[in-house]
């Protein structure tokens, strides 16, 4: 098919996601519990992330190259062939789109497994796919369970690549998988505990804000959540004091409830996890200082819950969470704090705040991480790549460096009767 229209029927599908985005953001909410408002800005950036790619169908080519002596030479981008995808369940319908755009744009095809927790809005969205008239067999969506339909992916000598966003553990096997079988490209986002630094200088009501929602929005179970909190001294105190206060106004309950700013966690066995930690983290010694606990014994709701005096040998302080759990470490210094945030096996993202440009600049280009957020947090765009350094994965997603993941670079080099012919 060609480019331009691979472009069109994308389009087609962002706009069948629109007509029923009210339809697909209930269904979301309903499957992982998060708030409805988050789930309908969730859909709302999958719809920009098809139409971001549905543009670049037509868009990104290969090179005419400065070849030596008397050869012509050229580069195509071809696409790579069948993509596995498998997906969590914390963005079930931003992963799908984030997965199937590049897919459709590039002139890939794909066997997509969402999560065995979250199955219904991909679901959903394979109808879409068929009343867009996307051709049968181009995209393919088979839910399961991740050691059977996800493994059996992951081994196939047919598919060529495999693109995942989960956990380490399984992110390991995956690459295992890949070298047992066919040795398929494999593209992984995985977990992180990423460091938010706020210096003295900062907006204080706003880098108390922007820390809060940094690590509890959608109950903190996100993978490049600001899970590590560090906090210049001189405003140390006055900045727990708020962020405990901030947590404590944070309302948790019925997510379908539009003044709830989160609803339940995902499942019984995160939420067990999330308590372990906090329980870990009263017992090694971090100073509690809001919430702590589950909320009631119906559902998975925890309280938004907040530590002081964290340090990076607690298991709060160096493990994911992937909860509503907020540490807030104390630092000096520049030099001190980034090679405090380098120490981590991860390398999702980071954020900085400062009024400070040259201080900003210098954590931003310090850091070992993916992404780099100065005086914000959370701020991801169709055209931004995303993915991470170290134990965080590799590869992109998002933007033209995550399209030409879905590509397989061939060059062609033409011997000539002359040189310059
Ligand atoms: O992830 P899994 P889980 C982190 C987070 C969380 C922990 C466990 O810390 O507490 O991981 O979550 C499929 N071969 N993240 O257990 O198991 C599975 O079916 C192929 C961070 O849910 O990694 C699902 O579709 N596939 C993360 C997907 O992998 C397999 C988001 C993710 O499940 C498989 C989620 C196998 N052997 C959890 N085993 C992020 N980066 O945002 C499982 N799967």
């Amino acid at each position: 098919m060609d480019p331009s229209n691979r472009g069109r029927l994308l389009n087609k599908l962002a706009d069948l996601m629109e007509r029923d985005i009210v339809y697909l953001a209930s269904l979301e909410t309903l499957d992982c519990g998060k708030s409805f408002a988050n789930a309908y800005g969730n859909i709302q950036f999958a719809i920009g992330v098809a139409r971001f790619y549905a543009g670049a169908a037509d868009k990104l080519g290969g090179d005419t190259l400065p070849a030596d002596g008397d050869y012509f030479a050229y580069t195509r981008k071809e696409p790579i062939g069948v993509c596995g995808q498998i997906i969590p369940w914390n963005f079930p319908v931003v992963l799908c789109m984030e997965k199937l755009s590049p897919v459709l744009a590039s002139g890939c095809t794909c066997v997509l497994k969402p999560a065995e927790q979250t199955p219904l809005t991909a679901l959903y969205i394979a109808s879409l796919v068929v009343e867009a008239g996307i051709p049968t067999g181009v995209v393919n969506i088979v839910p399961g369970y991740g050691e059977t339909a996800g493994a059996a992916l992951t081994e196939h000598m047919d598919v060529d690549k495999i693109s995942f966003t989960g956990s380490v553990e399984v992110g390991r096997l995956i690459m295992k998988a890949s070298g047992d079988s066919n040795l398929k490209k494999v593209v992984l986002e995985l977990g992180g505990k990423s460091p938010n630094i706020v210096f003295d200088d900062a907006d204080l009501d706003k880098a108390v804000e922007c820390a809060h929602e940094g690590i509890m929005v959608d109950m903190g179970q996100v993978c490049c959540a600001g899970s590590r909190t560090y906090v210049q001294a001189g405003i140390y105190d006055e900045f727990v004091k708020r962020s405990a206060e901030r947590a404590a106004r944070r309302t948790v309950g019925s997510p379908f409830d539009l003044g709830n700013e989160n609803g339940t966690l995902i499942d019984e066995i995160q939420m067990n996890k999330v308590l372990d930690f906090i329980e870990s983290g009263k017992s090694q010694g971090a100073r509690l200082v809001c919430g702590g606990s589950r909320i009631g014994d119906k559902g998975y709701f925890i309280k938004p819950t907040v530590f002081a005096d964290v340090t990076e040998d607690m298991r709060i302080g160096c493990e994911e969470i992937f909860g509503p759990v907020q540490s807030i470490f104390k630092f000096e210094t520049v030099e001190e704090v980034i090679e405090k945030a380098n120490k981590t096996q991860y390398g999702l993202a980071a954020a900085v705040h400062t009024k400070d440009v040259e201080r900003a600049l210098t954590v931003a280009h310090s850091v070992r991480a993916g992404m780099i957020w100065v005086n914000n947090y959370f701020n991801a765009q169709p055209q931004t790549p995303f993915g991470g350094y170290k134990m965080s994965g590799n590869g992109r997603e998002l933007g033209l460096d995550g399209l030409r993941e879905y590509f397989e670079t061939k060059c062609v080099i033409i011997k000539l009767p002359n040189r310059n012919s």
